[in-house]
């Protein structure tokens, strides 16, 4: 019953929604779905998916499955700024169309620069054309980090010779949501890493709308659908943590969840890769994994259509949807405690296993010394 407010305010809201005009003029999500083979059966046992990656109820499946089938009454501009693409890739590369992607094609993108068929002046008119059609009413979705100031012509895009920053502030300045997609465009990522020689900044530095940072470098297609789902049901910021992240994605540590998650509390290690401890699947702890610092769902949703993530192949988590990971996190196959924090030294309390919970509270207090460098920084 407690439910009953919230089923009534989404399902008011999916109303709102459905009688905005179709945007898309592209068939219908089932029989997208039915071309590819995809059966209404595994389109709802996805819906069901989300619903408990949004920690809601089962009860609420049809309403999320109706707002995968509304996605072609939102507008999308998708903006490349300096990064490596991985974002727009995670999404689309795939061998056989996942839902997830399936759901991005039936969306109306109204600007890709990778996936659109136009070029050059065709294609800055086309981006001039949404703004202005749309106005207010379109998402906004940024990949990349921005270089910014006297820096900006760094970055430059299309035949105009228009910089990536003014791009990014037009377009931001009347969408109707705004979403920071991947570390680069949520934090600065890779270009923005010591020395930053392109002055590259996250979004949130380019517009002074409220950004929605959706990092991982890059993130996974659900952190990505799910944002725009979440949008479609809700109509408004989801909430978020201290770094502008949702919490239904980022709300847990990678550790948190992890499947090597026993053999740490049971001070079983990996010392090298390739060793005896690697093959029974050990804790990446000591080859310098930082999942105990890092707030993602990688460990729950992983990618790919839940193939595998990071840890299940057998490296450690890098930290990719933390600010600054590129300079706090690395060397990426040394555990991080010694140089973020001198006190506690954790790898000495891993040798001690057998004391499973000293290490346990020692990378908890690692990690909380991390996330209060990465908040001073
Ligand atoms: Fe690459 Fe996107 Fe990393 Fe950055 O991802 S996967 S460098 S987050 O902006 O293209
Ligand atoms: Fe998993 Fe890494 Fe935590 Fe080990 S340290 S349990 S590999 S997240
Ligand atoms: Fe990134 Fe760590 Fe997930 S490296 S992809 S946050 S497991």
């Amino acid at each position: 019953m407690e439910y009953q407010a919230l089923y009534d305010q989404l399902s008011a809201r999916l109303g709102k929604v459905a009688e905005f005009e179709r945007v898309s003029d592209s068939k219908s999500i089932s029989s997208i779905l039915e071309d590819n083979g995809i059966t209404r059966r595994d389109f709802m046992k996805w819906a069901a998916g989300v619903t408990a990656l949004f920690a809601l109820p089962q009860s609420f499946v049809p309403l999320v499955a109706q707002a995968a089938e509304l996605t072609d009454r939102l507008p999308v501009v998708w903006l490349h700024m300096a990064e490596c693409t991985g974002c727009s890739e995670s999404l689309l590369r795939s061998d056989t169309p996942t839902i997830d992607s399936l759901i991005f094609d039936h969306i109306s993108l109204e600007y890709h620069e990778t996936v659109m068929a136009a070029a050059g002046w065709q294609a800055e008119q086309n981006l001039e054309d949404a703004i202005k059609k749309y106005n207010g009413k379109y998402i906004l979705m940024v990949e990349g980090g921005i270089p910014a100031g006297s820096s900006d012509f760094y970055l430059t895009v299309g035949p105009h010779g228009k910089t990536g920053a003014a791009h990014a502030k037009e377009a931001a300045a009347n969408a109707a949501a705004i979403f920071a997609i991947g570390t680069c465009s949520s934090f600065g990522g890779v270009q923005a890493a010591h020395p930053n020689p392109t002055n590259a900044q996250p979004l949130s530095k380019i517009t002074n709308k409220p950004v929605i940072n959706v990092p991982g470098c890059p993130p996974s297609e659900k952190n990505i659908v799910g944002n725009v789902l979440h949008y479609i049901l809700w109509g408004t910021l989801p909430s978020l943590d201290a770094y502008n992240r949702p919490k239904w994605a980022y709300g847990l540590r990678i550790h948190d969840l992890c499947e090597r998650r026993g053999h740490f509390d049971a001070g079983e290690f990996v010392q090298q890769f390739g060793d005896e401890g690697a093959k029974n699947g050990y804790c990446l702890y000591k080859v310098g994994c930082k999942g105990p610092y890092t707030f993602n769902n990688c460990s729950r949703e992983r990618f790919n259509q839940h193939t595998s993530w990071p840890i299940q192949a057998g490296h450690g988590c890098i930290g990719c949807s933390e600010p600054g990971f590129w300079d706090s996190m690395g060397p990426f196959e040394e555990p991080v405690s010694g140089k973020l924090f001198h006190s506690i030294n954790a790898d000495a309390t891993a040798d001690k296993a057998g004391i499973a919970i000293l290490t346990v509270t020692a990378v908890a207090v690692a990690a909380h010394a991390a996330i209060a460098a990465f908040k001073k920084a």
